[in-house]
């Protein structure tokens, strides 16, 4: 009998949460956006509920009307690497921007992370969506949507080829006869190209699973594309399992088009769970945090994906306004689905934000409810794993604590872990370094 295909799992440690308002919540620490302690404890809990890794999201841009989560918070990499410190199997992965960075830099963290962490590093590939972003990097414009894309590509080919630096057994360090390392096993990449150049060879060696994980999140053609063929996993977000099908499929048959294998590259929704011992404690719960937010908060908080557009100089129930080609050189995959819904269903302004503000979640209810529903999406073919946040407190934790041990059971879900890298987790192959491949192929 073969195994039965295991479900990923990925915890989003997101602060005081990913909405305008949940911070106001009584049980949400309002500082939690920038407390150790607590980033801590969820690491904690979700390694003993064998989670595959933890997540963290990112932004290089805030004013006055960000999510206060956004206001003050850790920078992905440093809170990850005190991270690794206190925990031994479960993933590390960070968001950075290969809009705003420079290759060499990025390649030294990420490949310092994966061997503090012991192989435990992904890299979540975002373009940046805020042109603001360019005002505190000091570019003259932020690039267009394609061109961050084009950046990207060239911009992890340099980053890929740095981590190959040195061969994996390149360090000889034989005190005796005073060789530190093999001179034939060091590369310098000595890279040119239409963003970058880069000499090369970076100082820091691979760790044992190769080379990070890349993630990508973006979901626009281009960006489907990009994880498609060069991603290990993709991080999204739908409001049906018909939608997630038909994206998991697609970005499948792309990663075949593209000569890979589609198994190596996994599709992970975000989900914001809602638990309750019975149906209507979980629907308290999703209308607790409704009623934190107002109709003028949601409009600031879904105007932060039209370039912080101003909704309030529309009335608030007439149709949904018409904003042309607004929001498509910053989350375009987002916003053309809003505007798409707005326009099939005929919503007003009001309507609209109140949605993008407080979707009603699709995975709430009991303990077995939600598990019945991520066991749908998983066999319908419409994900490989989830990525768990909180959209009410203790979503997390409710998730670990009730649904894990249902998953368990039903041999969806591990009850221990298989290996002590994220690829082992993942199920991902190790990368050959591309200098021993050659060798061998000559
Ligand atoms: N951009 C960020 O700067 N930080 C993030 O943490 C982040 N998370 C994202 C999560 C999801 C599920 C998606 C779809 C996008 C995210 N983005 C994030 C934005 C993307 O990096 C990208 O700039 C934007 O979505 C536009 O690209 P697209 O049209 O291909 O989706």
């Amino acid at each position: 009998m073969t195994a039965r295909k295991q479900l990923k799992l990925g915890a989003m440690l997101h602060g005081v949460g990913s909405s305008t308002s949940l911070w106001r919540h009584p049980e949400i620490p309002s500082d939690a956006s920038v407390n150790f302690e607590l980033y801590k404890s969820w690491v904690e809990k979700a390694e003993a509920g064998k989670f595959d890794l933890a997540f963290i999201a990112d932004g290089l841009y805030i004013n006055e009307k960000s999510i206060p989560h956004f206001l003050n918070r850790f920078e992905p990499i440093t809170i990850l690497s005190a991270l690794a410190a206190v925990s031994k199997h479960i993933g590390l992965v960070g968001t950075l921007s290969t809009s705003y960075s420079e290759p060499f830099t990025v390649a030294r963290q990420f490949g310092s992370l994966d061997v503090i962490s012991g192989g435990r590093a992904g890299w979540n590939i975002v373009t940046s969506p805020l042109e603001g972003s360019a005002l505190n990097y000091g570019k003259k414009e932020h690039p267009d949507h394609d061109k961050r894309y084009r950046i990207a590509t060239e911009y992890l080919e340099v980053t890929r080829g740095l981590w190959d630096s040195w061969e994996d057994d390149a360090f000889v360090r034989d005190k005796e006869s005073g060789v530190f390392f093999d001179p034939a096993k060091l590369h310098t990449l000595n890279h040119e190209g239409e963003f970058f150049s880069v000499k090369g060879p970076l100082n820091i060696a691979r760790s044992k699973q190769g080379q990070p994980v890349i993630f990508q999140a973006g979901a626009s053609d281009v960006g489907k594309d990009y994880a498609a063929k060069h991603a290990d996993a993709i991080f999204t977000g739908h409001d049906s399992v018909e939608d997630a099908v038909s994206f998991y499929q697609d970005v499948k048959r792309r990663a075949a088009a593209f000569g890979r294998n589609p198994d190596n590259v996994l599709v992970f929704p975000g989900i914001g769970p809602i638990i309750g011992s019975t149906e209507e404690e979980a629907e308290r719960k999703y209308q607790e945090v409704v009623d934190l937010v107002s109709a003028e908060n949601a409009l600031i908080y879904m105007g932060r994906f039209f370039e912080h557009h101003d909704f309030s100089q529309y009335d608030l129930d007439a149709p949904f306004p018409e904003l042309g080609d607004l929001g498509r050189n910053s989350f375009q995959s987002g916003t053309d689905k809003i505007k798409a819904n707005a326009k099939e269903k005929g919503l007003t302004l009001r309507q609209v934000a109140l949605q993008v503000a407080t979707p009603r979640p699709i995975f709430i209810g009991t303990p077995e409810q939600v598990a019945d529903r991520v066991q749908e999406w998983f066999e319908a073919g419409a994900a490989d794993g989830f990525m768990v946040g909180s959209s009410v407190p203790h979503g997390l934790e409710d998730f670990i604590e009730h649904v894990v041990p249902i998953l368990q059971a039903r041999g969806l879900f591990r009850t221990e872990y298989e290996g002590d890298t994220l690829r082992g987790n993942l199920g991902l192959p190790i990368p050959a370094n591309r200098y021993t491949k050659a060798a061998e192929h000559v």
